[in-house]
């Protein structure tokens, strides 16, 4: 029998990838849901899997959820991915979102030792928890200091810390993955590299004209959500618990976004680009570029995606999907 392996935050980005790496690798898979009055939207990442999955109601929030899962399935990994993730919007919701991403954590890991003190857990910790520091190099790694700058990378850093707590004080197995920006067509619509590669297929189609941006000199290190989810599992099959940086160790800037993907459109961006303050977040994160040696020395993980391919294969789902 496959191992069993229980993702919280399935129907997400990472989540609906990480069912399908783990089904092919033999996995039995457990998610959770949150209730949702428009239930039709809920699912769309992993409608396609619902026969292979056991998915049952759940949140973070709810302890008495994540108790009955566990001591129903006992499982051997837990990939706990579910967080409020948007950054802006934690200043907007910043109790749900420290609720969430931290206190969620606590609520988890408080279950699993009691529920199932054996099973490995996963953190989907975040480059954000960085916040404006960086090595004489220019880049992060795991030993670069922790200074958040929004509500968001707070509480992730929180629930990165509880990680390293259990482990060392209950013995728990249990990882961080410091995981930079991630990609994908599945991406939610109000990040940034979606907004931009699916407005400019609809200003080349002449459905719109306009694309409102806030900060576009901001630098980010892209990698595809399906390199990433690969690396989660490494982490939790290594031989012990650890905390490794997923990231490409290449930086671009959002206006060098705008530039790649209005010219392959065969446009100028700065037709078409404006700054709307709202946008623009109360206090910034300016600059990303991640050093991911221990994970290639340690784990043997290496991206197989390029910037250029993920860039193309998102604008080659929007251009299918605007087709008419
Ligand atoms: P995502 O697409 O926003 O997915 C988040 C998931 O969490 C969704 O399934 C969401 O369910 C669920 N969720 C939210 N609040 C919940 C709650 N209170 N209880 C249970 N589930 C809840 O995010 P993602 O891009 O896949 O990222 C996965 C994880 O990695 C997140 O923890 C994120 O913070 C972290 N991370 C992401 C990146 C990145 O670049 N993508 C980088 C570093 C770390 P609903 O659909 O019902 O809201
Ligand atoms: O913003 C700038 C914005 O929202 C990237 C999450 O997955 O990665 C993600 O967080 C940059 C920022 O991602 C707009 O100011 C300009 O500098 O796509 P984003 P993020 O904030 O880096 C980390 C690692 C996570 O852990 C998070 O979960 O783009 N930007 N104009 C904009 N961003 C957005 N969203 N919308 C704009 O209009």
């Amino acid at each position: 029998m496959g191992k069993k392996a229980f993702i919280t935050g399935i129907t997400g980005q990472d989540g609906s990838y990480l069912t399908e790496h783990l089904l092919d690798l033999g996995y039995e898979v457990y998610g959770f849901a949150r209730r949702n009055s428009v239930t039709e939207h809920q699912q769309t990442r992993i409608e396609n899997l619902m026969n292979n999955v056991d998915l049952t109601y759940g949140d973070m929030l709810d302890q008495s959820s994540i108790d009955k899962l566990l001591k129903r399935v006992n499982p051997d990994e837990i990939y706990n991915l579910a967080a409020q993730s948007h950054v802006r919007i934690s200043f907007d919701v910043p109790q749900f979102t420290v609720q969430t991403n931290a206190l969620g954590v606590l609520n988890l890991l408080e279950s699993v030792k009691i529920n199932a003190p054996n099973a490995k857990i996963y953190q989907a910790s975040s480059s954000e928890m960085f916040g404006n520091s960086r090595d004489a190099d220019n880049m992060q790694r795991e030993t670069t200091p922790m200074h958040p700058v929004s509500p968001y990378g707070c509480a992730k850093l929180f629930s990165y810390s509880l990680i390293r707590n259990y482990r060392k004080a209950f013995k728990l197995f249990a990882s961080n993955g410091i995981l930079f920006n991630h990609e994908s067509p599945r991406r939610g619509a109000n990040f940034v590299t979606t907004k931009i590669i699916k407005n400019a297929v609809l200003i080349s189609k002449g459905k719109i004209n306009t694309l409102e941006l806030g900060n576009l000199d901001s630098k980010r290190d892209w990698g595809h959500s399906k390199d990433y989810v690969r690396a989660m599992r490494l982490i939790l099959n290594h031989t012990e618990p650890d905390d490794f940086v997923i990231s490409t160790g290449e930086t671009k800037s959002i206006r060098d976004l705008c530039k790649i993907v209005f010219s392959k459109l065969n446009l100028n961006y700065e037709d078409h680009v404006k700054i709307n303050p709202k946008y623009v977040r109360p206090d910034e994160l300016s600059y990303l570029c991640g050093d991911c040696s221990k994970s290639k020395k340690i784990l043997g993980w290496k991206p197989k995606y390029s910037f250029e391919e993920l860039v193309d294969e998102m604008l080659e789902y929007f251009l299918e999907k605007y087709k008419d």
